[in-house]
Formats: structure tokens, sequence, C-alpha cells
């Protein structure tokens, strides 16, 4: 075809800028958060600069696609949690303390804020504060927009998502993450024709959130690369022994690795990964594209270049599916437009080679 394929289509909207939290508590102290509204910046300015493609906006898809994978008694206390805390009287951001933890009980739900915090949230990483829900909203309208721009036309796609979503569990938020984007967008491609979709997470974080949504499905592949549970975030889940539940066994895959891992290890599991995902009959890829295994990445610890990550870019495409990218960490602001674009341009340039 003359001028090659269509170039990729990036979706972004400022709305998931709303989201401008000033505080994560990091080492006993709160810190203004990682996960900060300039990192879209820099990856937009990246995508024009290198003329990646279109930048699109969202289609608005409302609640049906969240509620597919999350619990409505979690989607309601997101939408209120800054109120009711407002409401309760504090002055700072929402920080969950207190826990249902091995020795409480779980299964009443609390009224009070404090209690109904510490219910949804997995950790204390998190604040929630004003336009949280409405940059979660928008984020994973990027991400719908994104699988169903992907699966239309055949074209890879990228969402520009944040706040991120793959620790986003059914009922649970943290690890910035309220939606999980890829789980939402994966369901999503299974409503349209798709009978088994792989969720590629290359995050340097476990997904847990996407691995307990997915856990006892066969017609999702779930497959992470990320640092052993047993020295990194999120501590408690993530091991290699998770291999799925009932229908589910077999479709999930864990590849812990140490602290220091680089791309010749990282790569190996990668391969095994897309090996597992073909021989699965995957139909559809949704890569969970975080860069934080950078090796500049201030609460990580891989050793990633940057050209590793246009190598990655050109791994995926082998895959020869109708992929769509959607943004989770990296923490390198510096970085992070590098990083991600070239993933991305390292998949366009595969598609055209071949
Ligand atoms: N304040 C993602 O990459 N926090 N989330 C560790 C403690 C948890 C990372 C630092 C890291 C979550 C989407
Ligand atoms: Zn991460």
């Amino acid at each position: 075809m003359p001028g090659g394929p269509t170039p990729m289509l990036t979706f972004h909207s400022a709305a998931t800028q709303q989201r401008r939290a000033r505080t994560e508590l990091d080492g006993g102290v709160l810190v203004t958060p990682y996960e900060c509204p300039e990192r879209v910046d820099l990856v937009l300015e990246r995508v024009r600069e290198t003329r990646l493609g279109e930048v699109r906006a969202p289609e608005i898809f409302g609640l049906g696609p969240v509620l597919a994978v999350h619990d409505r008694g979690y989607v309601d206390f997101l939408a209120d949690c800054w109120n009711d805390w407002q409401a309760a009287g504090n002055s700072g951001e929402a920080i969950a303390w207190i826990w249902p933890t091995r020795a409480l009980r779980d299964d009443i739900i609390p009224e009070h804020i404090d209690g109904r915090l510490g219910h949804y949230a997995l950790g204390a990483d998190t604040s929630i504060c004003e336009g949280t829900f409405e940059a979660a909203m928008a984020s994973k309208d990027i991400a719908l927009s994104a699988v169903s721009h992907s699966l239309a036309t055949g074209e890879p796609a990228f969402g520009l998502c944040r706040p991120p979503g793959h620790h986003a569990a059914s009922d649970q938020f943290g690890g910035y993450c309220f939606f999980n984007n890829a789980a939402i967008a994966a369901q999503h491609a299974l409503g349209r024709g798709i009978s088994r979709v792989a969720v590629l997470d290359v995050d340097f974080h476990h997904g847990n959130g996407t691995q307990q949504i997915f856990y006892e499905r066969d017609d999702v592949l779930f497959a992470s690369l990320h640092g052993d549970p047993r020295r990194c975030f999120p501590y408690f889940l993530g091991h290699a022994d998770e291999t799925g539940r009932g229908q589910g066994e077999g479709f999930n895959l864990n590849y812990p690795m140490a602290p220091g891992t680089g791309f010749d290890a990282w790569s190996r599991a990668l391969d095994d990964a897309l090996r597992r995902m073909r021989d699965a009959g995957c139909e559809a890829l949704v890569v969970s594209l975080g860069v934080d295994a950078f090796e500049g990445d201030p609460i990580s610890a891989f050793t990633l270049t940057s050209d590793d990550f246009t190598e990655l870019g050109r791994r995926l495409a082998g895959a020869d599916l109708p992929t769509t990218f959607l943004l989770e960490g990296g923490y390198a602001v510096k970085e992070i437009g590098i990083n991600v674009v070239n993933v991305l341009s390292g998949f366009e340039a595969a598609c055209r080679a071949s």
C-alpha cells in the first residue's frame, strides 16, 4: 500500500489530568505522587514529535463496561469517596489507614468513610482527591476507544490512560489504580466477536488486579512479567505457582524476576509468554504497557534500556494480532515519552517490515 499501513492512533483526553493528588505515603512521609499528570504531557509530546499518528479524543462509554468487571458497591464508593471524606471534616486527601486484615471481619462493609476506605483499598500508597473519579472515567473511556478502534480496523491503537489500571481489582483500588483499564478493554473485546484475548502485562509490578478479575476464566489469558513479589510491590500476589483456578487453570502466567533483571532474562520470559499466547489461540492482544522496567525508574528495579523498549515493540508485532497498548506505570518522567513511544514505533516498524 503506498505510504504503508495507517499510522498508529493515540487516544488521549485532558480529563485524565483532573486527578492531581498532592500526597503519597512513601517512606513514612507524604510526598508528591510518582504517578503525576506530567507523565501524560510528556508521552503526548513525544507522540507528536515522532509523528506516530493521529491523536484522538475518546468516545464516552458510561459505566456499563466498568460494571462488567467491577463491583457496583466499589464503583459507588469511588464516585462518592471524595465528598464523603470531606463531609466527615477531613482536611487532607483520603488515605486508608485500617483494613479487614486476618484477625478482623471483612463480611460487613462499614458505613463510616474511614471503614469504607479500608474495605475498598489495597494499600495506603494511593490517596483519593478531587477529580479522581472523573480522571478514572476518562482513563477507561480511552482504553475502550483504543480497543474498539483496534478491533474494528485490525490496526494497533494506543490508549494514553491515566490513572493506570492493572492493580485495581474487582472491588479494590491501590498502586495508583482505580478502574482496571486493561480488564475493561479485554472484557469489551470479548463482547465484540473475539473468543479469547491475551492481556500481556509488561509493567514492572505484578498486575494483581487483572489476575484477580480473570483468575477463574479461560477466555482471557493473563501473563505478567514483574519484580518478584517476595521483594517488590504488591508483595502479596504474583508468584509463579498462581496458574489460575477451575476453568481458568492454565490461563494465568506469572514470570516473577529478581531485582536487577535485565533484557536478556526479561525477554526470555517475554518470548515464553508470547508462545503461550499463540498456543492458546488468542485472537486479540491487550498490552498493559508500563515502562517502569526501565533502568532509571525511581521506584522499580529492572534494568531495561530505552533501546530495549524498541525491541519489545518489535517482538510484540511478531504475535500478529490486533493489538491495543494501554499506558500503566513508568515514573522516570523525563524519559517516559521516549520509552513508551519506542515500544509503539518498534511495533510499527516491525509491522511495516513484514
Ligand atoms: N510509596 C503502577 O506502576 N507504591 N503502580 C510504591 C510507595 C506502589 C505502582 C511506593 C507502586 C505502584 C501502575
Ligand atoms: Zn508499575
